[in-house]
């Protein structure tokens, strides 16, 4: 005979899920009762964190991560970090705590009153177990959601009296050994139709997205651009929480801005534009404009229903993307006889660009002392707004799995994901790049970098403001908008008090030389940079 809890363990140890990032209240100990010796437990301070730490980690490791969260409290800290994993698609089982079975409806204290309802806009599945011997089948069931595609988060809420009761020793079976696969591929005559379409087009472009990285097909999407001869843009850095493309390859071009009259200007001449892995588009801010370049056609392949029907313009095939691109190039079949596109030309230095090297270190300095100071193998994860492009521009990451990016825009993903991608990439340094007002919202992630010893490189940029509002007012008219500076915020002492050992820096040289001694040192360690102030472009 076995408990819940036994068979649930069982099912987690078989689908190769043996972490739980988790912050436990009493409603969470039964679950964490006899914790086996071949599961690890990551404890985030905050739920956001918890999530966010999840999030890095399954998007890093490819699968389900497992959170476990506080009954209605914990849920309730965790939802903009939910909000951010359904935008990444990041499969997460999510699991939360529930007051004893006999005192629901008396609804005592900590009861978590509409369990399923609360996250349920941001999850793709919400379950409450109506008899205990279902819990398994039901955290099966969860994890077969959250990692068919569109991957995301999938939500089980536990009475906690659930976890000591009698397993149903056959559906805990059942449930352990089923196989749920999603990987679909797209119709033949579609690909044979695109591929001709692709073919025959004059000036064809790729619109590169993030589910290009997630599905596996890097490489798919190189050979296609260089067969084809076609520019690649990536998608906006709004929507793009992962990379395409490699950014230093010579068809690159750039970053698609955000905005819709600005895309379609961007794209204008095309008139085929295939983007692959991404929704078209996450525009933002709102300037109006056409949608589509004058005679240009759109098809987007994606493996997520809702992106495909609710874009406002252009087909759209749903599909696995590694596996259409695949397609793609088979039906093709060769190379095209367009000419290649110009290579794009190389980042232009600070120097280079006439900035002088001083204090405050401009924006375009410190990305390059960055960008010396990166190793090839390294990882960045990003959420520092005001100096998104001028990374990108001088970074040019070129590697699959070297970028994540917040898709869904909820300020806290940075930090807490940065330590849930480096644990599932030990053997590759991860850069956590971060505004100093960024950092505010995942502050405990620290704590957990130093507690599970954990070698991320914080580097925080300190403006001393909210440099992208300050640029989003300009762009929307807003004059007089209070809350736009911070001052004195010293996220270096802060770190330190959480045992990350920090440095500060004021020129671009010392920059470089911190993070240098810093990345690939083994330990988790900050390096604070005090910069300059406004909206970085290149
Ligand atoms: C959870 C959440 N709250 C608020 C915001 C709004 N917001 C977007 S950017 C930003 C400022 C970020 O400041 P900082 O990290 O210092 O970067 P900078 O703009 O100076 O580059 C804020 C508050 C958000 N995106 N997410």
């Amino acid at each position: 005979m076995s408990t819940v809890r036994e068979a649930t363990f069982e099912l987690l140890r078989a689908r190769g899920m043996t972490t739980i990032f988790g912050n436990p209240g009493s409603t969470e100990l039964p679950m964490l009762a006899d914790y086996p010796e071949d599961f690890s437990y990551v404890l985030g301070l905050q739920e956001a964190v918890v999530v966010g730490m999840a999030d890095g980690y399954a998007q890093a490791s490819g699968n389900v991560a497992h959170v476990n969260l506080h009954t209605a409290p914990g849920v309730g800290n965790a939802m903009g970090a939910i909000f951010n994993a359904q935008a990444n698609h990041a499969p997460l089982l999510i699991t939360a705590g529930q007051q004893v079975r006999p005192v629901m409806t008396m609804q005592a204290n900590l009861t978590n009153r509409d369990a399923t309802r609360m996250p349920h806009p941001l999850v793709k599945w919400s379950y409450e177990v109506p008899r205990a011997e279902d819990v398994p089948a039901a955290i099966g069931r969860a994890i077969h959601t959250a990692s068919l595609p569109p991957k995301g988060p999938a939500f089980v809420s536990i009475p906690m009296d659930d976890w000591n009761a009698e397993a149903d020793a056959e559906g805990a079976k059942r449930a352990i050994e089923r196989r749920v696969d999603g990987r679909a591929t797209a119709s033949p005559d579609r690909v044979a139709e695109l591929a001709e379409r692709l073919a025959a087009a004059s000036n064809p472009v790729l619109g590169a997205g993030p589910d290009i990285d997630a599905s596996g097909g890097w490489e798919s999407a190189v050979a296609l651009a260089e067969r084809q001869r076609l520019p690649v843009w990536a998608i906006p850095a709004t929507g793009g929480g992962r990379l395409g493309f490699p950014e230093g390859h010579a068809n690159f071009r750039g970053v698609l801005p955000p905005a819709i009259g600005p895309v379609a200007e961007t794209l204008a001449g095309h008139d085929l534009i295939l983007v692959a892995g991404a929704s078209v588009f996450a525009y933002y801010p709102y300037i109006p404009g056409d949608l589509l370049p004058e005679g240009a056609e759109l098809v987007v392949v994606t493996s997520d229903p809702e992106e495909a029907a609710r874009a406002p313009m252009g087909e759209a095939i749903v599909a696995d993307v590694a596996l259409t691109l695949a397609a793609l190039l088979a039906a093709l079949d060769g190379e095209s006889g367009r000419e290649a596109p110009e290579p794009r030309e190389a980042p232009m230095t600070a120097a280079a660009m006439g900035v002088e090297p001083g204090t405050p270190i401009s924006g375009t300095e410190a990305m390059t002392a960055l960008a010396s100071a990166f190793p090839d193998d390294g990882i960045v994860v990003l959420e520092a707004p005001s100096a998104t492009l001028a990374l990108r521009n001088q970074m040019r990451i070129s590697r699959p799995g070297s970028y994540y990016f917040g898709a869904g825009g909820g300020l806290g993903f940075g930090l807490s994901s940065a330590v849930g991608v480096q644990m599932a990439q030990p053997d590759r340094p991860v850069v956590c790049v971060v505004g100093e007002g960024s950092a505010q919202y995942a502050i405990t992630a620290f704590w957990s970098a130093v507690a599970y010893d954990v070698p991320v490189t914080f580097l925080v940029l300190r403006n001393s403001e909210y440099a992208i509002l300050k640029w989003f007012s300009l762009a929307e008219g807003v004059e007089g908008a209070p809350g736009l500076d911070l001052p004195a915020l010293d996220v270096a002492a802060v770190a330190e008090g959480y045992g990350v050992p920090s440095s500060r820096v004021e020129t671009g040289e010392e920059l470089e030389g911190a993070l240098k001694a810093q990345i690939g040192s083994g330990k988790p360690g900050l390096v604070e940079a005090g910069v300059a102030p406004g909206m970085w472009l290149a």
